[in-house]
């Protein structure tokens, strides 16, 4: 049955934060939808998805995933990096959402059906003290969550990662020029230890407790923490250290079992085949949007499964539903999957971004309609022009720049 690509366009949106998608359509008028958002680098990806993407659809056909993942990789020669692959994302998502619109299945059954029930996923807590932190911890528990994530302010910094400004819901990327931020590891080595002594105290060890240290500490710096938490049996560390840095892990791995996580960053099975191979870390936290779209990233979980690594997918809120709604469905068929990153999106985002997907008892559970049980409401879109937004610096005491 041909089903040929007659249209591909790039569709960017601003409702709450910009967001880009790629929209695909066949002659026989099925539409699907991919997520290309790249915080702080959105029009990049769409000048490459435009230019140079776009036009080669053209004819192709629609059923071809596989081919058509192929043909972007390869065919293009310079191959990898955040910017192409999540260009190859956006089309390989929406070619999916075709597919199973075109079986009339939910695309979860055309990866193997259900392993699971439900997406256990985790949320966000945090607080400018320890306190705060602690009791937002409570709310979370009280909402049915099994997981969540602390963080807090760190005192002596004026702005610290993951921590929104007066309660607000925690966005980093602001318009204008990129936010300035001050950073101190040892003000953070010397203040965390805490948080999590307070959460275990008051909250006990019947919930699992996750943190991002966000790439900030040395090897040293990062084994030294993570022995330091080990009595406060952390669901896991995320990126300790900058993840480019592969080997770093090792010299964790040698001080500490605390679990460790990694890979948002990535965009490729190159960027973490040691990582997973050697067993440096026990979740990859690979995205449908930043590593190349499902086809991809199926093949770095299966390498993660032969190695006893399970899934941890990224989920902030500069990653819109249509990539939420494709990472369910994986998250949904793989044997290995660990835990669902989930920061609910603004109303008005879910404006413009109608899915089936929903909360219930600390899971997220995928639509069923055919597909990927999403879509994007272009006139809702039009009214929320782009607006460039950056990511933050960060900045020592003596100016030097940090990982932010
Ligand atoms: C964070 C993100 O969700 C996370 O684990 O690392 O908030 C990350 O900083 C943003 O997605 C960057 O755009
Ligand atoms: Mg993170």
């Amino acid at each position: 049955m041909s089903m040929k690509i007659v249209d591909a366009k790039v569709i960017v949106t601003s409702p709450g934060r910009n967001f880009v998608t790629v929209k695909i359509t066949t002659e026989d008028g099925v539409t699907g939808v991919g997520d290309a958002t790249l915080n702080g680098r959105e029009m990049a990806v769409v000048g490459y998805l435009t230019e140079h993407v776009c036009p080669l659809l053209i004819g192709r056909e629609a059923s071809r995933i596989e081919d058509t993942w192929q043909y972007l990789y390869k065919g293009a020669y310079w191959r990898r990096g955040p910017v192409t692959m999540t260009a190859i994302a956006g089309v390989d998502t929406a070619l999916w959402d075709i597919k199973g619109k075109v079986a009339g299945l939910p695309v979860y059954q055309l990866l193997g059906g259900r392993s699971r029930d439900g997406v256990m996923v985790y949320g966000h807590a945090q607080g400018s003290t320890i306190e705060e932190t602690v009791d937002e911890v409570g709310r979370y528990l009280e909402r049915g969550y099994r997981a969540v994530r602390a963080q807090t302010a760190i005192p002596g910094l004026s702005g610290t990662y993951g921590i929104g400004s007066d309660g607000e819901r925690y966005e980093p990327a602001s318009s204008g020029l990129p936010e300035e931020t001050p950073w101190s590891t040892p003000a953070y080595l010397n203040h965390v230890p805490e948080l999590f002594d307070r959460v275990r105290r008051e909250h006990g060890y019947g919930f699992h407790l996750l943190h991002d240290a966000h790439h900030r500490m040395s090897p040293n710096e990062a084994a030294g923490l993570a022995k330091a938490l080990e009595p406060f049996r952390l669901f896991w560390l995320e990126d300790p250290t900058p993840a480019e840095d592969q080997t770093a892990f090792r010299r964790i791995r040698e001080h500490s079992t605390t679990p460790l996580a990694t890979g948002e960053i990535f965009n490729s099975i190159h960027d973490c085949d040691r990582l997973i191979t050697e067993r440096l870390i026990d979740y990859i936290r690979t995205s449908v949007t930043h590593a190349g779209g499902i086809t991809h990233l199926r093949r770095i979980l299966s390498l993660a499964e032969l190695h006893g690594v399970r899934s941890g997918s990224h989920g902030a809120t500069d990653l819109s539903p249509v990539c939420m709604a494709a990472a369910l469905h994986v998250d949904t068929a793989i044997p290995n999957f660990g835990v669902q990153e989930y920061m609910p999106h603004e109303e008005r985002t879910n404006e413009v971004f109608p899915h089936g997907y929903h909360f219930a008892d600390g899971h997220l559970y995928p639509s069923e309609d055919p597909g990927l049980g999403v879509d994007i409401d272009e006139n809702a879109a039009e009214s929320h022009p782009y607006e460039p937004a950056y990511l933050p610096v960060a900045r020592l005491h003596d100016g030097s720049m940090h990982d932010w």
